[in-house]
């Protein structure tokens, strides 16, 4: 075990928060994700409030850890814990969004400081990855690059281009993480579109990191320990040659009774008794929903 059973509490604690801010963030602009960034939520609180060493209040940091939301749809997920963790407040994912907000709907690395990359068209997250890491090498810097990314999205070529030119470049300071919840944006089999095949079935996205001789570390992408235990592990060897894949298993939607394993849920808007009853289901007090 990594965590004391107060420091697990804490992140838990945190992470019902994250999911509430989700719901109300996208209810209240009107668009949005759910599904995604969901699933997501305990490996973006453990990387913003464990893992990575940055620091809000000096966001372009040149010896921060680089953190690339490849699967930037999740924007919302990312910007809540972002907020929680002092980079702005908490007031400003009201303008999730908009126009003139540094909020976007995917990322946009141009308005909001701490962000290491726009992201939103999937697949390419992980190129930049290896730019970063490959740079750090060169520079002799010791910050770590992670990379978070869906598994449909590992349907892009691109994504395997970069996994092996980081092997060919031996950079073992950069790891992907891999929010493997099986879901896309319609579902796969019987999931109203035809019977469409889960496009890894028969080929597990572990094995493929493995082919390219990546380091592959599978977890429960819910438990903090165990996501804990693998970054850190993924950092201890950063001087090595072959990066790190965590295949992190998670639910789409995860957390609500009603957004659970349900594509339904990829970028449906709440409604304000969905995010009552968010509120209700997470067990959430008055001073924990605070817009
Ligand atoms: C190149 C590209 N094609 C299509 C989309 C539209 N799109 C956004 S999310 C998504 C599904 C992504 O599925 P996955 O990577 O598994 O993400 P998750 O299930 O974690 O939300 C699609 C098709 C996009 N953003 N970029």
């Amino acid at each position: 075990m990594i965590l004391s059973e107060a420091e697990r509490q804490e992140l838990e604690r945190i992470a019902k928060k994250v999911r509430y801010l989700i719901l109300r963030t996208v209810q209240h602009s009107g668009a949005g994700h759910i599904g995604g960034p969901l699933s997501a939520v305990e490996l973006l609180v453990a990387l913003y409030f464990k893992a990575l060493r940055i620091d809000p209040k000096n966001p372009t940091w040149e010896d921060r850890d680089r953190f690339i939301l490849s699967k930037g749809h999740a924007a919302v997920g990312l910007y809540a814990v972002m907020a929680l963790r002092g980079f702005f407040p908490l007031e400003e994912l009201l303008t999730f969004d908009k126009g003139g907000s540094r909020l976007q709907g995917h990322p946009d690395m141009t308005r909001l400081p701490g962000l290491d990359m726009s992201s939103g068209s999937l697949g390419q997250g992980l190129s930049p990855g290896v730019g970063y890491a490959l740079g750090a090498r060169r520079l002799g810097k010791d910050f770590h690059t992670f990379v978070l990314l869906g598994d449909g999205e590992l349907q892009e070529g691109m994504v395997w281009e970069a996994v092996h030119t980081a092997r060919r470049y031996e950079l073992g300071n950069l790891t992907a993480i891999l929010d493997y919840n099986g879901l896309q944006q319609y579902g796969w089999r019987g999931a109203g579109r035809g019977d469409r095949k889960d496009p890894w079935e028969g080929l597990p996205p572990a094995r493929l990191f493995a082919a390219f001789d990546w380091r592959v570390i599978e977890i429960d992408g819910h438990d903090f320990d165990e996501i804990l235990a693998a970054l850190t592990l993924a950092r201890k060897e950063a001087r090595g040659p072959r990066p790190t894949a965590i295949v992190a298993y998670t639910l789409k939607g995860k957390g609500l009774s009603f957004t659970g394993g349900k594509h339904a849920w990829h970028s449906k808007v709440p409604s304000e008794e969905d995010v009552r009853r968010a509120i209700e289901e997470l067990g959430l007090s008055p001073e924990e929903v605070p817009l």
